[in-house]
């Protein structure tokens, strides 16, 4: 299966190399600022990304052909310069225009990978060169930022997903070593209901208003005799591309100090993340430092959220490292870590109940800053409403493809309060392009000093989060979760 593979990627090679001109003179005529022919033959780029098919092998009795970079999953780690600028060719040799989405970073329109907001597509079978100032530090990652809709082949379904590390210029390093991870699941498939258990989140408090007017909706569309929406499920789950028990183990010395750096990289699950017997010091959120570093034993990402944790190995043996659920676990949600001199099967615990509190890792006391704006937004869902599929509208407004009209209007300078209001039961994962934000208030408890770029808001529940409007240029806001912000829950922010 090796050399079948390596076969592929060589006839690929060949192929690209010898339709590469026309690419280069296609992706400038397309009106893209990309680069000329004779400046990429002239200068290398410091990175190169090639969108195309790639076999990802789970396991030696899984092997699955999908979108990747590199022909590898998860794409090359690109670790970055805090302050250095990069330029990085990007090639697509699919017969689709791709985006390429730069997650967590402040970059501009033009090479921020969403065409929402006006970012040339990489031309099918085409390339752009991009140039950008990496930044924030910390860990980012990469993704496609197509809308798939009910085609579960596409988008972030498929391998298209890498991470991005970028050094700071002064990194305290108070551990031994990084050891990167990224969640994945394969074989997506639409499933009608089946909801699991999302009752992970602390503080509880639900508003009693969004949770009637949400559940009074839901009865009404069941009274008319609709079914419960399409949600995905998978059948295959990786950690780094392998399934449990496939690849390498994470291999430690008792007393090492191991910083996780980890991904959720799917497109649409929450995952929890445990291993017996030890603890997470959460050191970052979205890759940015929180304020207070908290022990805990379990945890818990949403789609696109990013974790760094530090591991202290002091509980030798082997160890199952996986998600809390079993059904998800046993099909390869997981990684082994094996101590030095320690043999055996790998051990599984499950950890005692546990709730994900973002605050915890926030400062205490009086609330920040008053902001100079509060925008009010509410999501609602209605039951099955496109084609089985649910509709998601953010005040109302399922968001259009067509018009791609923004809904918001921002000054730049300004400092925004998003009160985010939930009159759903599902958790959405909420993602604000461009732009980091700090958590103010979750779920009626006031916090502040975690910057990130992802938050799950629960059930009925009303997050508030700040932002400073100092990136000009349209803006995308939408739920992580594809299915969600395939079918509607997405608006644009512009600078007026
Ligand atoms: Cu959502």
């Amino acid at each position: 299966m090796t050399i079948d593979r390596r076969r592929l990627l060589q006839a690929g090679g060949i192929a690209a190399l010898s339709a590469a001109l026309p690419q280069l003179v296609r992706a400038q005529s397309s009106g893209s600022p990309s680069v000329s022919p004779q400046d990429a033959a002239d200068h290398a780029a410091d990175q190169t990304i090639r969108i195309g098919n790639g076999l990802v092998e789970l396991a030696p009795d899984r092997i699955i052909s999908t979108t990747t970079y590199n022909g590898q999953f998860p794409g090359p780690l690109l670790r970055l310069r805090e302050g250095r600028q990069i330029v990085v060719d990007i090639h697509n040799d699919t017969d689709t225009p791709e985006q390429l989405h730069w997650h967590g970073q402040t970059l501009p329109v033009d090479v921020d990978g969403a065409s929402e907001e006006g970012t040339p597509f990489i031309p099918a079978h085409g390339m752009r060169r991009i140039s950008f100032m990496p930044g924030p530090a910390g860990l980012r990652f990469y993704h496609t930022h197509l809308t798939p809709g009910a085609d579960l082949s596409g988008g972030q379904y498929g391998g298209q997903v890498g991470t991005v590390y970028i050094e700071p210029k002064h990194e305290p390093g108070r551990y031994d070593r990084e050891v990167f991870l990224m969640l994945k699941e394969f074989q997506p498939a639409l499933s009608r209901g089946g909801d699991m258990d999302m009752d992970f989140l602390a503080p509880a408090t639900r508003v009693k208003a969004l949770e009637e007017a949400g559940e009074s909706a839901m009865r009404a569309s069941l009274a008319r005799g609709m079914a419960h929406g399409f949600e995905v499920g998978y059948s295959l789950f990786s950690i780094n591309g392998r399934m449990l028990g496939h690849g390498d183990p994470i291999r430690v010395k008792t007393g090492e100090r191991v910083l996780f750096h980890i991904v959720n990289g799917s497109a649409t699950e929450i995952r929890s993340l445990a291993l017996p017997g030890h603890s997470f010091e959460v050191i970052a959120l979205d890759g940015n430092p929180v304020p207070t570093s908290t022990q805990v034993p379990v945890l818990w990402l949403g789609t696109a959220e990013r974790i760094s944790a530090v591991v202290e190995m002091n509980h030798p043996g082997i160890w199952v490292m996986g998600d809390l659920a079993d059904d998800d676990r046993t099909r390869g949600m997981g990684i082994v870590v094996e101590y030095a001199g320690k043999t055996g099967k790998p051990t599984w615990i499950k950890p005692a109940p546990f709730k994900w509190d973002y605050t915890r890792f926030g400062k205490s006391g009086p609330a920040g800053q008053a902001p100079d704006e509060i925008i009010e937004m509410t999501f609602t869902k209605n039951n099955a409403a496109n084609q089985g599929f649910n509709e998601w509208r953010i005040n109302g407004v399922a968001f259009s493809m067509d018009r791609m009209e923004p809904m918001f209007h921002l000054r730049q300078g300004k400092r925004y309060r998003l009160r985010m209001s939930n009159a759903s039961d599902d958790v959405h994962p909420v993602h604000l392009h461009r732009h980091s934000f700090e958590l103010t208030r979750v779920a009626g408890k006031t916090t502040g000093g975690i910057v990130k770029d992802v938050v799950m808001l629960g059930g009925y529940q009303q997050v508030e989060m700040d932002f400073v409007a100092d990136n000009p240029g349209r803006t995308l806001f939408h739920c992580h979760q594809q299915l969600h912000m395939d079918f509607g829950f997405m608006a644009l922010f512009d600078y007026v």
